[in-house]
């Protein structure tokens, strides 16, 4: 049986489907992570995962992608 976990932030700072794609990218580099949805229109950003995910470590991410994120 496979569990997987919903995580839910508040991006600030993206504008277009670059911005998207960006934290995206970083997002998708933390183990575990299964899928992504994040949107600039709304600012936020929803992590399906296998693994629970520290907040520091999708903070990290989403700062290595150049914006800033806090969980919901
Ligand atoms: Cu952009």
């Amino acid at each position: 049986m496979t569990m997987t976990m919903l995580n839910e932030y508040r991006v600030t700072g993206m504008s277009c489907g670059h911005c998207e794609t960006s934290v995206r990218d970083e997002v998708s580099k933390l183990d575990g992570v299964e899928q992504v949805d994040v949107s600039a229109a709304t600012g936020r950003l929803l992590i399906t995962s296998a693994l629970p995910l520290s907040d520091s470590a999708v903070i990290a991410a989403v700062d290595e992608a150049g914006y800033e994120a806090a969980r919901i």
